[in-house]
């Protein structure tokens, strides 16, 4: 996968603010620290990342919540938000006029990737539908023009070439018409990477994008450069405004999130992403997208929906009792048919990362016991399920008898039913503890 490395630190990073029990300033903290210490890693500019942690700390804590989004959820996209942001933020494709010959020309520094690049979209815009060809201007590498010639022959695009000709203006402009002429739509032309840093190199582009007047300039940036990548990407952005970028070589190459965001960072979009050595080995880059696969938000969405699916509807005022530990046995038996949708009580709570030690027979509670529950409450009085407390041996065995269960049967109800009390009263504390309350799960009392 691209930047793996990243891409598992930061999803480590969200899986400890799903495991928190408390989403306070430390925690915020915490999680700060653990995007920073990934982004560093992945050779991210520090300022850049002082930057992005920065705005993650202002934005976590924001009081206003948007209505049925819970704090966890509001953290993830801010992080998710934020990130696509120094990736550049929105995805800006690659226009092609149909019907017109669009010339786009690739520059970039020796091995940077511009031919391997340039087979890859080739194909990629063959597979579309849009008439393609390739013409190699690189007339200073001896094996530059077979390399190319060969790629374009093995996807049947069209080539053209001349081993001959010295100048690579004129090999421009040759190619250029021989294309037109072949109603090609787009015209992919090769340059040389004799140049070992900017300089050179923009001033060979600037000679040959004269004459040939390109609709488009991609600069090929290596991605193990990691934040160098910035340092080309400014020179060419001040140099053309017809410029674009696309980042090598990032598949394996830890410091591929330094090359992305500083390159973001000179504001020249990031069209294309070079994601290893075969010629499907390209895609377009998507700064919102790519930054949400970092994060692993399959995963993470996965989740959230999962406890969305099993929520049912309480009213503001039954979460409160329950908080406050008032808890009929009606409440109890809804909670329990909720818990069970989820899967495994003891689970659940893990995953919304409430801490609290469970009764050993309350994961185990079976739909025998709730059958049976059922049949001793309808034994019960209203006023006896509403207020199980004042229920005593003598009312224990005259509930006992009228449903055909055993005293212990009903002691054990009411046990459960303690249990499940002080359970409630704890996550209302936890609940209470957190800045700004977390409107979490409504069937989940509390959460
Ligand atoms: N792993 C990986 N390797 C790549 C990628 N893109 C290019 N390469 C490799 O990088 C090396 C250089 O690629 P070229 O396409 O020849 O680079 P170039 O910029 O045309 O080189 P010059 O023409 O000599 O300046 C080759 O070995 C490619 O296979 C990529 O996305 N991932
Ligand atoms: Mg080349």
């Amino acid at each position: 996968m691209v930047l793996e490395g990243l891409g598992k630190s930061l999803n480590s990073a969200l899986k400890r603010l799903f495991g928190a029990a408390v989403i306070d300033e430390d925690l915020v903290k915490e999680l700060a620290k653990d995007i920073q210490r990934a982004l560093l890693v992945a050779d991210v500019d520090v300022n850049l990342v002082m930057a992005i942690t920065k705005r993650v700390e202002e934005q976590a804590l924001d009081e206003s919540l948007p209505r049925g989004v819970s704090r966890r959820e509001h953290i993830v996209k801010v992080v998710w938000d934020t990130l696509a942001c120094f990736l550049g933020e929105k995805a800006v494709p690659l226009v092609i006029d149909p019907g017109k010959p669009n010339l786009v020309m690739m520059v970039g520094i020796q091995g940077s990737g511009k031919t391997t690049t340039i087979g890859k979209l080739a194909r990629y815009y063959q597979k579309r539908g849009i008439k393609t060809g390739v013409i190699c201007a690189d007339n200073f590498r001896p094996g530059a023009y077979n390399q190319l010639k060969q790629l374009a022959e093995k996807s049947s695009i069209p080539f053209y070439g001349d081993e001959e000709q010295k100048d690579a203006v004129n090999l421009a402009k040759k190619g250029f018409d021989e294309m037109r002429k072949k109603g090609i739509e787009l015209i992919l032309l090769d340059t040389s990477g004799r140049h070992r840093e900017e300089k050179g190199l923009i001033k060979e582009m600037r000679d040959i994008s004269r004459s040939v007047k390109p609709k488009e300039i991609v600069m090929v940036i290596d991605g193990t450069l990691g934040q160098q990548a910035g340092v080309q990407a400014a020179a060419f952005k001040e140099a053309t405004d017809i410029g674009s970028i696309i980042v090598t070589k990032l598949d394996g190459s830890a410091k591929g999130g330094g090359a992305l965001s500083a390159v973001a960072a000179t504001g020249a979009p990031i069209k294309f992403i070079g994601t290893g050595e075969s010629m499907d080995a390209i895609e377009p880059f998507n700064p919102t997208k790519f930054a949400g696969r970092l994060l692993g938000m399959s995963d993470i969405r996965g989740l959230i929906d999962k406890v969305r699916e099993a929520q049912i509807d309480v009213d503001e005022d039954v979460t409160m009792r329950f908080m406050k530990g008032q808890f009929s046995l009606n409440d109890m038996m809804v909670q329990l048919k909720q818990l069970k949708k989820m899967g495994p009580i003891g689970k659940v709570m893990e995953m919304l990362g409430l801490q609290y030690k469970l009764p050993d027979n309350m994961a185990e509670v079976q739909e025998e016991n709730m059958k049976r529950w059922e049949v001793i409450m309808n034994s019960m009085t209203k006023e006896e399920r509403d207020n199980p407390k004042i229920i005593k041996s003598s009312r224990i065995s005259r509930i006992a008898q009228g449903s055909g269960t055993s005293s212990r049967d009903v002691r054990d109800m009411l046990k459960q039913h303690q249990q499940m009390q002080k359970m409630m009263k704890h996550i209302g504390k936890q609940r209470r503890g957190r800045r700004g309350g977390i409107p979490g799960i409504p069937g989940l009392p509390g959460m």
